[in-house]
């Protein structure tokens, strides 16, 4: 569990590093299942070079739950649901419809622009980064703007294109790298700018990308497609509708 001081840190900064890692035998198999995806060239991959599909181009494997299960079982780890509690209460659901990637980031891979990836005044979603393999400042580690998702102004959620140059940007000023362990665990605000550099390393660097969200309470259709409970229930505290109002005596 955070201390409520954790939890001060988070809600200023926008991040929270968990302080445990996860089990090795569950990186080295989340690492022989990618490896098997990127051999294989399974789609639906972003490539880093559209005209030369090939393992070494391999940027994202995008929707894995549908690969193998072990990739649900890393992103429901207690270790990162028990942080998770302490940030956004017991009902905690995994997304299907946003993130649910692996970034590869083979050697020379181009930076992740600078990027919000929710408006400030959205219901908040937790991105959850769970390493593979060690993030360092060389091979392109994440780079978070903090207290940007408290931002009052409307900036654009994505201020750079696809290949801009990531240092031309207020945000890489204002932003902290955050280097992560193998086995590591990342959660942040994703109302926070954030980015990585290229990876100036000559080896990949992978991290899942899970998104997380409480329980919607006030959702009255329960069994959304693109939402897995994975802690606690699915409550509903809303006003009935149409509401009915108390029998008058
Ligand atoms: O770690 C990175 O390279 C950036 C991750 C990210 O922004 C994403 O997966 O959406």
């Amino acid at each position: 569990m955070i201390t409520e001081e954790d939890l001060w840190y988070f809600k200023t900064t926008g991040f929270y590093k968990v302080r445990e890692t996860l089990p090795g035998d569950l990186v080295d198999r989340l690492n022989e299942v990618t490896s098997r995806q990127i051999a294989d060239m399974r789609e639906p991959i972003v490539w880093e070079e559209k005209v030369e599909r090939e393992p070494k181009n391999v940027r994202r494997l995008s929707k894995i739950f549908l690969r193998d299960p072990v990739y649900f079982e890393a992103a429901s780890h207690p270790i990162i649901l028990n942080a998770l509690e302490g940030i956004i209460g017991p009902n905690i659901e995994v997304l299907t419809n946003k993130h649910n990637h692996v970034m590869v980031r083979p050697s020379g891979s181009y930076p992740v622009p600078w990027h919000a990836g929710e408006e400030p005044y959205d219901h908040t979603l937790i991105t959850g980064l769970i390493y593979l393999e060690e993030s360092t400042v060389e091979n392109g580690c994440v780079r978070i703007v903090p207290g940007s998702h408290n931002r009052p102004f409307l900036n654009p959620r994505r201020p750079q294109k696809q290949r801009d140059n990531f240092y031309d940007s207020d945000n890489y000023y204002r932003a902290v790298p955050i280097p992560m362990p193998r086995g590591g665990v990342l959660l942040f605000n994703d109302c926070c700018y954030h980015g990585s550099d290229t990876n100036h390393s000559d080896h990949s660097r992978r991290s899942m990308t899970v998104a997380y969200r409480a329980h919607d309470a006030h959702d009255v259709i329960k069994d959304d497609p693109e939402k897995i409970l994975v802690r606690g229930e699915k409550v509903y505290t809303g006003h009935p509708h149409p509401y009915t109002l108390p029998v008058q005596e």
